[in-house]
């Protein structure tokens, strides 16, 4: 009669609700917990507030040598083989390692660290997928990377649920003089690609080599220029919306083997999943059908 819902009407309330709907907030539960679990609410109130976090110490110093190790000598075998990718014009000395992934089994480590992984599925959901795998190597004496969101292709304004977000791999300490990644802090806010004069707003990310910086892929940020001898070398992880072109076709380059000795979330966030593109029609795609409902959540 009253105002007041008695134990059993709201229990009856709850089982009228669409599976939908309870699906949405297991999933809700699900990402919350783990975040607990792993004591990341710091890290969210930083990616709510700056756009990005770093996270300290995310596995041994031996592990990040070794990712760095590996990627300078991927980077080799690219020079040798006459297709490095240049960051800096062909003038320039910085240059890009891709397809990371694919080329040694410890990137599957890294890419399916817990907490870079739980802080990247609060921002982009559990559905999302990986991009790209990329070792970025900065060398003094180039320019810095022009100031920009992660978010290509997408017209202003860009959506607040990030269509794409990113890791990046301390590999070596990050400071101003070191070239670290510059940001304009708060700007994921603004939702609109890097204005220009973006670079006079931005800070250097200052962070250990063994940290993980997670980033909204809508914050306004670019690499710094390195005015220290030698290379800085990150390693980024990309990840989008399942409904976003990948940069790297991985699905098609992963093996069968890597997928077997990775826990089941590796299949998925390399694209196994994924109805499209598809020869019969996408939408009752039996392999993206389980897909279509989460999505109304930006955590699904
Ligand atoms: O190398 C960096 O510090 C940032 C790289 C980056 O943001 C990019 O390539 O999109
Ligand atoms: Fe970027």
């Amino acid at each position: 009669m009253g105002a007041e819902v008695s134990t059993a009407e709201a229990n009856q309330n709850k089982s009228r609700r669409h599976p939908a709907v309870i699906e949405q907030e297991q999933c809700l539960d699900r990402i919350r917990d783990e975040l607990l679990r792993l004591d990341l609410a710091s890290h969210v109130l930083d990616l709510e507030l700056y756009g990005y976090t770093i996270l300290p110490a995310v596995k041994p110093m031996t592990f990040f040598d070794a990712l760095r190790e590996t990627i300078l000598a991927l980077g080799e075998e690219d020079r040798l083989a006459g297709r490095r990718i240049p960051l800096a014009g062909p003038e320039g000395s910085s240059y890009l390692v891709p397809w990371l992934l694919a080329r040694n089994p410890i990137f599957e480590e890294a890419v399916m660290a817990e907490k870079p992984l739980a802080l990247i599925t609060y921002l982009m959901g559990e559905s999302c997928q990986i991009s790209s795998n990329h070792g970025h190597v900065r060398v003094c004496g180039d320019p810095p990377q022009g100031m920009h969101t992660d978010a290509p292709m997408v017209p202003d304004p860009i959506p607040e649920a990030p269509v794409a977000s990113n890791m990046m791999w301390v590999l070596d300490d990050f400071t101003a003089a070191s070239g670290a990644t510059l940001v304009v802090p708060g700007s994921h806010h603004r939702r609109t690609h890097a204005a220009a004069g973006a670079a006079k707003m931005a800070v250097p990310i200052e962070a250990a080599k063994g940290s993980v910086i997670v980033f909204n892929g809508n914050l306004w940020h670019g690499a710094g220029a390195r005015q220290d001898a030698g290379k800085r070398v990150g390693m980024t992880v990309y990840f989008n919306r399942m409904y976003v072109r990948p940069q790297e076709d991985l699905n098609a380059v992963i093996s069968d083997e890597a997928i077997a000795r990775n826990p089941p979330r590796f299949a998925h966030l390399v694209g196994r999943n994924n109805p499209y593109p598809a020869r019969d029609f996408g939408f009752f795609n039996p392999k993206g059908y389980p897909y279509f409902a989460p999505t109304q959540s930006r955590f699904g």
